[in-house]
């Protein structure tokens, strides 16, 4: 029985990020004996190299793994997969959890698992492999005689020490974007968050669970064990990202881990914290631990716009005091931030911008707010009509939603600049304070005037209208489109 895993990544060119869901399936059945092969479909997603790998692996079961932003790929793939393999084809992933019924629906998917894979893929192969029936697998959807079996979810793994340390061969870590580039062992110690952020895939994923513990972390030995393991295996890992929604959540775990951590890898690691969790306490043992960056979400800077719209109950004087702490540790910092919230006005996206002037993170990962499926955000923007059926690769540079308070080309403006604005609110916020507080409303007056929806429009127009004339002063060209010549430009 051979199983074939494929993850399409459009918005990497030469190496892409190693995959932990991924990762574990393969563990999983490779410890049952089960043959694996893994193809990693990057930036513009060659149909002809996947046909390729299609015709050589020649495998029993392919499968796909889907985030949302991949899914359109996946739905023109899997016929294609189905034309040039023997395969049976299953997605799994925080797409098909939380999109089912859009994702069974794709024609060329005969099956679909909803939540953890490890057990549901374990099961489709043992009854492949002996000829049984497969219609009725705890968390498979299965396409059988025309009709749809929507099997119940199976209890959540439990005690996650009893699953194999993920697999790092035959996704090829050493070729991920992850060790390669970066030099840093990926981890996680634990599944699941116990905040219900409006815009985040985890309340759905608890919802869905029902009232079984959804969160689950690993014993402190099981997890340094791994890490202590894959620094042997890669002695190019220069340090340690722990993908954890939240690390020091459980502070007795974290204070065994961050003591035991020290002792046995002694390599810098990155974590993601709540601003709510950081305190003195949690900032001096991970500094002493070796953490030499905390991921935090600020999200947005406007305390209405985090309680009401994103459900994210965190003070302004929260956050920057968990950004200080790091600080006064000498702890590096990043935050995440997203512009386009629903009902965001231009001036709560300054807000934004305003409070990382404050904190001075090392990193600000700035990106344009996407409703994701199954989340709260998603229902809202659904029900205030501001979705719309555009399809992008990724969050950075574009926006799916209409709103009357930004446009997407200022949504663009603003995130195309956002470190610069950043840059010069912190300028004014180290003149003394009279003055710092006029030079902050001049540069607000500035920057909204600067992506005001008429002066966009018109540096628009002028753009458009100096690559016409470049054009036209170019003279002719020429190009052969579908074997004729088509001239275009000059006079
Ligand atoms: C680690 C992580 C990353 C890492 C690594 C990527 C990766 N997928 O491993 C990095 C930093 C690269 C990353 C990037 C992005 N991420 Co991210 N990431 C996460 C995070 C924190 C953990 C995912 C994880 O490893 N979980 C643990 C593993 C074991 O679980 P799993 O991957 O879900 O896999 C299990 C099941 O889903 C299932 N399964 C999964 N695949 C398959 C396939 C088959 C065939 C089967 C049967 C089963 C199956 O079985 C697995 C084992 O039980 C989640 C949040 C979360 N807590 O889940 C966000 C999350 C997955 N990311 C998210 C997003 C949006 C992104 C980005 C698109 C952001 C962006 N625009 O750049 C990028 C996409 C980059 C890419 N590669 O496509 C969203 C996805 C939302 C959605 N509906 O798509 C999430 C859910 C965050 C959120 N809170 O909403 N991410």
């Amino acid at each position: 029985m051979k199983i074939a895993f494929v993850h399409i990544d459009p918005s990497y060119e030469v190496m892409g990020p190693f995959h932990l869901g991924i990762a574990s399936l393969i563990a999983y059945l490779r410890q049952s004996g089960y043959e694996c092969h893994f193809f990693h479909l990057l930036g513009d997603v060659d149909e002809r190299d996947y046909i390729d790998f299609l015709e050589n692996a020649d495998p029993d079961v392919v499968g796909f793994s889907v985030m949302t932003n991949v899914f359109p790929h996946v739905a023109r793939l899997a016929p294609l997969t189905k034309r040039h393999s023997r395969a049976l084809t299953v997605c799994g992933g925080i797409h098909p959890t939380l999109s089912p019924e859009q994702t069974i629906a794709i024609k060329g998917i005969d099956a679909i698992c909803i939540g953890e894979g490890e057990e549901a893929l374990f099961d489709l192969c043992q009854r492949l492999g002996e000829g049984k029936d497969i219609s009725n697998i705890p968390n498979l959807w299965v396409k059988r005689g025309g009709k749809v079996h929507r099997n119940p979810l199976r209890p959540l793994i439990e005690d996650l020490d009893c699953l194999p340390f993920i697999d790092r061969e035959v996704f090829p870590y050493e070729n991920s974007f992850d060790l390669a580039f970066m030099r840093r062992g990926v981890f996680m110690a634990s599944r699941g968050c116990p905040f219900n952020c409006a815009y985040c895939c985890s309340p759905a994923m608890k919802r869905l669970y029902g009232g079984n513990r959804y969160l689950r972390f690993r014993s402190v030995e099981n997890l340094l064990e791994e890490v202590e393991m894959t620094a042997r295996n890669f002695p190019q890992m220069e340090y340690a990202v722990f993908h954890d929604d939240l690390l020091p959540l459980k502070k007795q775990w974290f204070e065994d881990f961050t003591r035991q951590y020290r002792r046995r890898i002694n390599l810098p690691f990155e974590m993601n914290c709540h601003p709510n969790l950081m305190d003195e306490e949690v900032a001096r043992m991970a500094k002493e631990a070796g953490c030499s960056l905390v991921r935090f979400g600020l999200e947005s800077g406007s305390e209405h716009i985090r309680r009401k719209v994103l459900d994210r109950h965190v003070s302004t004087s929260r956050i920057i005091e968990a950004f200080a702490l790091c600080d006064e540790m000498g702890i590096e910092t990043l935050s995440y931030n997203m512009i386009g919230l629903p009902f965001e006005t231009r001036p709560q996206m300054l807000d934004t911008v305003k409070l990382n002037a404050r904190v001075r993170p090392k990193v600000m990962h700035v990106s344009i707010f996407y409703p994701y499926p199954g989340t709260k955000s998603y229902e809202m923007c659904r029900r205030e009509g501001f979705l719309t059926d555009r399809q992008i690769d990724t969050y950075y540079e574009d926006t799916v939603l209409m709103q009357k308070d930004a446009s997407p080309q200022q949504l663009k403006a603003i995130r195309r600049r956002f470190e610069f604005f950043v840059r010069l609110y912190s300028r004014c916020y180290r003149l003394p304070r009279f003055l710092a507080k006029i030079a902050e409303k001049l540069v607000d007056l500035g920057i909204l005037a600067a992506t005001s929806q008429r002066l966009l429009k018109a540096l628009n127009w002028l753009t458009r209208r100096r690559a016409k004339r470049q054009r036209d002063d170019a003279g002719p060209c020429y190009t052969i489109e579908e074997g004729e010549v088509k001239v275009f430009g000059g006079q």
